[in-house]
């Protein structure tokens, strides 16, 4: 009884485990230059987030327009694509329940003007060209970016102590 009790349990950890999906997170440089990084790093880490990989690099023009492809020809793509490249940014890797969609409502509408107060966004940008941070918008979007930014090798397992505080 209480041997299946535990195989029950064990599949359903296994289960909720699968469930924390990752998403693609990155400080934009006008979010590096305005000292914002640690501020943001410290919102997902609060949250319960666990960072799984983070580098910080000045992005060659190649991999934005990788990056960006999908608003290839619309008219702010080469000024979008100038911008991310003229200073370091900070990429990352998180790790989650539905990490994709919450970090979304933790980062905030597109136009900052916008987002609500609360979000990253929301207090700290005003226009829409420098609106601090980039969030990966679908499951499917962040497995193709996490490619791009990072190698299998640089994305880090590992268990934070913390979990069973997070997690039920
Ligand atoms: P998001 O970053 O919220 O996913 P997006 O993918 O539609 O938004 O656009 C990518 C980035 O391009 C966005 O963060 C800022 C810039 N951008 C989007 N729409 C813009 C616009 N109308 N004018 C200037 N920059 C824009
Ligand atoms: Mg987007």
């Amino acid at each position: 009884m209480v041997a299946t009790l535990l195989g029950i349990f064990s599949a359903f950890s296994k289960e909720m485990a699968a469930q924390r999906e990752r998403t693609f997170l990155m400080v934009k440089p006008d979010g590096v230059e305005r000292g914002l990084v640690g501020e943001i790093i410290t919102r997902l880490e609060k949250k319960g987030y666990k960072l799984v990989a983070m580098k910080f690099m000045k992005a060659p023009r190649s991999l934005l327009e990788k990056h960006y492809e999908e608003h290839k020809g619309r008219p702010f793509y080469d000024g979008l694509v100038t911008f991310i490249g003229s200073g370091p940014v900070v990429p990352m890797v998180w790790e989650g329940l539905d990490v994709v969609e919450t970090s979304r409502k933790l980062i905030g509408a597109t136009n900052p003007r916008a987002s609500d107060p609360g979000t990253i966004r929301g207090d700290y940008g005003i226009d829409v060209g420098r609106n601090i941070i980039h969030g990966s918008d679908k499951v499917e979007t962040a497995k193709r970016e996490i490619a791009l930014w990072f190698k299998e090798e640089e994305q880090t397992a590992w268990e934070p102590s913390l979990e069973k505080w997070i997690y039920e």
